[in-house]
């Protein structure tokens, strides 16, 4: 059994800032802890725009705190996110995510799992290993 708790990811390998400054990341399950899914809370940062498309991966994101939206790129349709909102980009769906006025806390799954330090590329995919 794993027992983890969020604050014993601060400041490891297991805590993961984007380059740009959008999110911090902590990664309480990654690919060597075997559960076949990576687990994390995200904290995105108010007034962030990131461009996301995971096109090697599959996730599934919820809501705890804060608010704000999804704009699927081919569309342009907008998803609000407050909490107790879970959205899932079964479609690899490329889009952009944004935090309103505060910053806004997800709890994320991703298949395949992530392996450790991963941050966005240039097309905003993680890489396969
Ligand atoms: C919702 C989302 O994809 N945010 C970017 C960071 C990602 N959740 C991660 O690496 O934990």
């Amino acid at each position: 059994m794993i027992v983890r708790t969020i604050n014993e990811m601060k400041g490891t390998d297991r805590e993961v800032f984007a380059e740009n400054g959008n999110w911090v990341s902590r990664r309480l399950l990654l690919k060597k802890d075997d559960m076949g899914f990576s687990f994390h809370e995200t904290v995105i940062f108010a007034g962030t725009e990131t461009h996301i498309w995971y096109k090697n991966h599959l996730e599934a994101v919820y809501c705890v705190e804060g608010e704000g939206e999804i704009e699927l790129y081919d569309s342009g349709e907008i998803f609000e996110i407050k909490p107790g909102t879970m959205y899932a980009l079964n479609k690899h769906d490329r889009h952009y995510l944004r935090a309103h006025d505060t910053d806004m806390r997800l709890v994320c799954v991703f298949s395949p799992p992530l392996t450790g330090g991963e941050v966005h590329l240039p097309d905003g995919s993680y890489p396969l290993e």
